[in-house]
């Protein structure tokens, strides 16, 4: 209970930061973009793992206040780096209520314009079960959103109940591979198998594929070879905080 307390004062605290982890095109080697993923530095117990303290503001009606500094920051930080002369593109995680929320596309809208962004530098990843809780909301957030030419992607793919013929009434552009089927990747013949099945099927329906938890170079030239279209992992780079992006990019050329 002290700790939803500490969760509603953490934004005002300066408690919260957003770390970076970069996505990298197959065909071309580079960076195609970067995923936002929220921090929390408790004064007294430190890190607060994501997956806890979201998991918390879900269900004690917060997150929507989280969401909303997490927008506004990123879209800022968007806009710094694009004064440092980076046009960078960055996809956020958004929430089961995010997702229905019919204010959504209006308040980005208005951030895109307050920041000067282009609508192809900032992409949504979504879960497939928190778009299935309430498919008919959010397939009109979701329409709406990618009428504004917002890219939108299914996090976790594979986790969820849900098929490629549900996920295709949706707007959706990416599947996202989730990373425990990717991790093992170069030792596990099952993971290959569900995860070129994947890729073939998603292509069909024109998808784009991201696999995540990509750790060593075997997967990644498995990935490559089955023309998965981008890689994310701990091989390629960590998340890391914003000020060290520009450096890290530099480096990676
Ligand atoms: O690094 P990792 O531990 O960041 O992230 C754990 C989980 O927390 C991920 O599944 C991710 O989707 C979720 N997450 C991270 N940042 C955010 C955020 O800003 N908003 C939401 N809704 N989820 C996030
Ligand atoms: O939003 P999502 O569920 O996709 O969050 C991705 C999670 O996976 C984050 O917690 C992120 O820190 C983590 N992650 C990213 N790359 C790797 C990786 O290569 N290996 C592992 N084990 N985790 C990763
Ligand atoms: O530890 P080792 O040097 O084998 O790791 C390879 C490193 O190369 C990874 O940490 C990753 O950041 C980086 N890397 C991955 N893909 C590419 C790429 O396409 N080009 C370049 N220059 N570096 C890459
Ligand atoms: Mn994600
Ligand atoms: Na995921």
């Amino acid at each position: 209970l002290t700790l939803i307390r500490d969760l509603q004062e953490a934004v005002n605290k300066n408690e919260l930061w957003m770390a970076y982890q970069p996505k990298v095109d197959t065909r071309t080697g580079r960076v195609c973009q970067f995923e936002a993923l929220m921090r929390w530095r408790h004064p007294t117990l430190g890190f607060v793992p994501p997956d806890e303290f979201i998991g918390l503001a879900e269900r004690s009606g917060n997150i929507a206040m989280l969401s909303h500094w997490m927008l506004g920051h990123v879209c800022q930080q968007i806009h710094l780096w694009k004064t440092q002369g980076h046009h960078l593109s960055v996809a956020i995680n958004l929430s089961a209520s995010d997702v229905t929320d019919p204010t959504l596309p209006q308040r980005l809208n208005k951030l895109f314009s307050h920041y000067n962004l282009t609508p192809d530098q900032l992409a949504l990843e979504v879960t497939e079960s928190d778009v299935m809780q309430d498919a008919d909301a959010a397939t009109e957030t979701l329409l709406d959103l990618s009428w504004l030419g917002l890219k939108i992607s299914v996090d976790d793919y594979g986790t969820g109940y849900s098929s490629l013929a549900q996920i295709k009434r949706l707007p959706v552009d990416e599947l996202k591979i989730d990373k425990s089927f990717v991790l093992k990747l170069d030792t596990q013949e099952e993971d290959l198998t569900i995860v070129r099945s994947t890729i073939e099927m998603g292509h069909n329906l024109d998808l784009k594929i991201v696999a995540e938890g990509v750790e060593n170079s075997a997967s990644a030239e498995l990935l490559s070879r089955l023309h998965c279209d981008y890689l994310q992992g701990y091989w390629i780079a960590k998340p890391m905080p914003a000020d060290a992006v520009t450096s890290w990019l530099a480096d990676f050329k």
